[in-house]
């Protein structure tokens, strides 16, 4: 693929590569004339613990090369057998280009072992805008499903690589917290309401409560805040077992957090039905379609 080569000097700033011109992902349309059989439930080609390589020199020209597989803006999906879950990996994203080449690197084949059909999706925010976690991933909920059917929306920072590819990246009756044992907080829960990190929920488990709040601009708190939505509309948090959901955190600088989110998590159920993805007005300021994944920047 010659196209790849320009990819080498977008590190910074990946817009325009890959456009959207790639037009053979047939992999996308899901008319298959040929009947498929259900891929198996536990994937014959998972291995395990398979500790992520943090290499941060890394090149994209290595990284799209290493998958060429994915061609497809970040989807892919078995060739012999229907994956039993749709899922889109909704990831929040802003000017983390570094750690974005490790993740991919890693959690394509990771995906790929467990027979997923899947695409990843970073949501990014207008550069003059305090980023808003929550908000974004509302954002990434509502554009990929809009393009696909999912059966599984996971939510996941771009600094957690899972260790273990037994930790399923599926969906449960109930809304499951993934994240559960991570290197930097020594394999430990940091507390037992936490849902921040990795998670995942189906569409309707998301609708029922009105998805994450849209006013948590900084960091910390849109977790929690989610956590209180799950128990008003009672619904019962999952956890993997955590000798299976490790995790190794990707080093970063620590954003400064909101002063505001105590106050915004104390009087979140008031706002519940108005706050969130049901009336959620943002503009899409770009969609570029590469390789390995869809990268959609929002403004409000
Ligand atoms: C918590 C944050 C979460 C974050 C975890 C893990 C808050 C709200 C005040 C209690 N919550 O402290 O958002 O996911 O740390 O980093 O700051």
């Amino acid at each position: 693929m010659p196209q790849q080569k320009t990819m080498l000097s977008y590190e910074e700033s990946p817009d325009g590569v890959f456009d959207s011109s790639q037009s053979n992902c047939s992999l996308w349309n899901s008319s298959n004339p040929v009947k498929i059989p259900l891929c198996p439930i536990i994937s014959p080609f998972l291995v395990g613990v398979k500790t992520p390589v943090v290499d941060l020199s890394i090149e994209w020209e290595d990284v799209f090369a290493k998958y060429d597989v994915v061609r497809c803006n970040g989807h892919l999906k078995p060739s012999s057998c229907q994956a039993r879950q749709k899922v889109a990996l909704i990831v929040p994203f802003r000017d983390r280009y570094g750690h974005l080449k490790v993740f991919l690197n890693h959690i394509h084949p990771f995906l790929m072992r467990q027979q997923l059909d899947y695409k990843i999706y970073l949501i990014d925010l207008d550069d003059d805008i305090l980023f808003n976690k929550g908000l974004l991933l509302n954002v990434g909920f509502l554009e990929s499903g809009k393009e696909y059917d999912y059966d599984c929306y996971i939510f996941h920072d771009v600094d957690l690589l899972p260790e273990n590819d037994h930790n399923l990246y599926r969906c449960s009756d109930q809304p499951r917290h993934m994240s559960v044992a991570v290197d930097k907080f020594n394999y430990k829960l940091p507390y037992v309401s936490i849902f921040g990190g990795v998670s995942a929920m189906t569409k309707d488990q998301i609708l029922f409560v009105n998805g994450f709040s849209n006013q948590f601009s900084g960091w910390g708190g849109e977790d929690d805040d989610m956590f209180n939505r799950l128990k008003f509309h009672n619904m019962t948090l999952m956890r993997s077992m955590d000798d299976v959901s490790t995790y190794k955190m990707l080093k970063h600088k620590q954003s400064h957090p909101n002063p505001k989110r105590f106050k915004l998590i104390k009087t979140g159920m008031e706002r519940v039905k108005q706050d969130g993805v049901k009336n959620l007005q943002y503009e899409i300021l770009k969609r570029n379609e590469f390789p390995l994944y869809t990268y959609i920047k929002i403004t409000i």
